[in-house]
């Protein structure tokens, strides 16, 4: 007779699987509240205590820790380990389904430390590694999802060595997955920014239609330790979020949230901004982002960082766009937008909330903080001063110039950015951004003029003032040219590249 060994803390399903296990001539061995589920259900069951002749203790802390258990799952059917079983009385295990305590879940509501660590299963995931570890001998379910399949294989008494791969690369897969949890939570309560292994907990959350083009496969994994992206995403309207989709949302949300009092609006385009803009409302936001740049706005993504009126629903309704984000949504705006079958609308619930920053590298990953300062000083460096209007356009163009891809110039005026970017030298991106804006008042540099060339070209178009870091050697050629062309300057002391 065979045994199986379930012991489940969500018993979705377990009575199915018990039941197939008993007509195919297994015994089932179960932890307390498993086994009364079960015999409620008509199977019989025998409590894991008969087998290790003690009872649970500890409050359930030790339950299954006991070498007659362990001896089983871990026991091959070979002669020299099966000789031992006998010298020790234990039976083989052949199989084990467990289903951990929700850490997980625990992690969302409010609780002590005390109270969480309660919710760290130790038997459970003790059980699957060792099940998994003796997989040609143990077969180990955890997700009950496989169970139909491996009822499937057991009754055609064809549980192969692949399956049995497949089910231990799961179970390690899980158990990984559950210590990560359990890491990120104790390492966020020590506050150490880089621990020494990265262990992100991400769950897979859908696969894409692509990646970022249509011979890329693509998933999406959401961060479930921290927010979660559809924890401050909703989607109201519209097909699928697609690969270039999710990063460009994820660009626009930040650079409105740059701003908290103005209405602000952004257009992003392949993880640009490519028009940013602030109104009296809404629909002047959104009229002045679209001036900045007619071009690159169609098909683009547009964020708001405050409710979208029905006015200005209609207004972008003219235009083909993906996407469009905001924290809230008149009801007729909505009803508006909705008609676009295909638009994305998404309703943003949370402000950007991610502190780092990963991207990959062949054979690595990078992490660093979220950039989430502005400037270490403001300092006019120039004859010429500033007065009030133009600190505004500064400041609002070195908000902008720090979500733009290096090297990045902005030039605003009447609270609209013109943004070049993405340019290998920071001239071309001047030469760019100055040439396309409509009103030239101010110049944001997202780092320092290693020449003057840019003071030179922002010369040419009557621009009254400058934003940079400073800090090149030869800052002074470009402070000499902005006090021969009357331009003031300031400096920040803070780069912002954005590659
Ligand atoms: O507290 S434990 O870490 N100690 C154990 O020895 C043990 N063995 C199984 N938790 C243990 N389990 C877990 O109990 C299982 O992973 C499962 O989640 C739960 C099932 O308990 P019950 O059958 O009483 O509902």
């Amino acid at each position: 007779m065979k045994r199986a060994l379930i012991s489940a803390y969500d018993k979705k399903d377990i009575e199915i699987l018990a039941k197939n296990l008993v007509e195919n001539g297994y015994e089932i061995i179960s932890t307390g509240n498993t086994a009364k589920y079960l015999e409620k259900n008509g199977i019989n069951v025998i409590p894991v205590e008969n087998i290790t002749e003690f009872p649970e203790i500890l409050n359930g802390r030790v339950k299954t820790l006991h070498p007659k258990i362990h001896g089983g799952v871990l026991a091959r059917n070979i002669e020299k380990d099966l000789e031992v079983l006998k010298k020790h009385n234990i039976e083989k295990i052949d199989l084990v389904y467990v289903n951990l305590y929700p850490f997980e879940e625990k992690l969302k509501e409010e609780l002590t430390i005390q109270e969480r660590i309660e919710f760290i299963d130790i038997g459970g995931p003790t059980l699957i590694r060792a099940a998994a570890k003796n997989f040609e001998h143990t077969i180990v379910i955890v997700d009950p999802e496989d169970i139909p399949m491996v009822i499937e294989k057991i009754k055609e008494n064809n549980i192969d060595f692949e399956t049995r791969l497949y089910l231990a690369s799961k179970a390690f897969n899980l158990t990984a997955y559950y210590d990560s949890l359990i890491s990120n939570y104790l390492n966020k309560l020590i506050n150490k920014k880089f621990p020494k292994y990265y262990t992100p907990s991400l769950k897979l959350k859908n696969k894409l239609r692509y990646g970022e083009n249509p011979h890329q496969d693509a998933v999406f994994y959401e961060n479930t330790f921290e927010e979660g992206f559809f924890n401050t995403f909703e989607q109201l309207n519209g097909k699928e979020l697609s690969y270039n989709n999710l990063k460009d949302i994820d660009v626009a949300w930040k650079v409105v949230n740059e701003f908290d009092n103005e209405n602000a609006c952004c257009a992003v385009k392949h993880q640009t901004p490519c028009g940013v803009a602030i109104g009296k409302d809404n629909l002047e936001a959104y009229k002045k982002a679209y001036e900045c740049d007619p071009i690159s706005i169609f098909g683009g993504i547009v964020a708001f960082n405050h409710t979208v009126t029905k006015e200005t629903a209609l207004e972008m309704k003219k235009l083909f766009l993906e996407v469009i984000i905001a924290p809230e949504f008149e009801e007729e705006a909505l009803e508006t937008l909705k008609k676009k079958k295909n638009l994305r609308i998404i309703k943003a619930h949370k402000k950007p909330s991610e502190k780092r920053e990963f991207s990959t590298i062949d054979g690595g990953v990078l992490v660093q903080d979220r950039d989430t300062e502005l400037f270490n000083k403001f300092e006019v460096v120039t004859e010429k001063d500033i007065d009030e209007e133009l600190k505004k356009e500064l400041i609002f163009a070195f908000k902008v110039v720090k979500h733009a891809k290096s090297n990045a110039i902005v030039v605003a005026g009447n609270q609209m950015a013109t943004i070049g970017s993405g340019q290998p030298n920071r001239i071309w991106a001047a030469i760019d951004a100055l040439k396309r804006a409509k009103h030239p008042i101010v110049l944001a540099s997202d780092a320092f003029f290693p020449f003057d060339d840019v003071v030179r070209e922002a010369g040419k178009y009557n621009i009254k003032a400058i934003i940079q870091p400073g800090g090149s050697i030869r800052d002074e050629d470009s402070i000499k040219a902005a006090n021969e062309l009357g331009i003031a300057m300031i400096f920040t002391k803070m780069r912002h590249f954005k590659h």
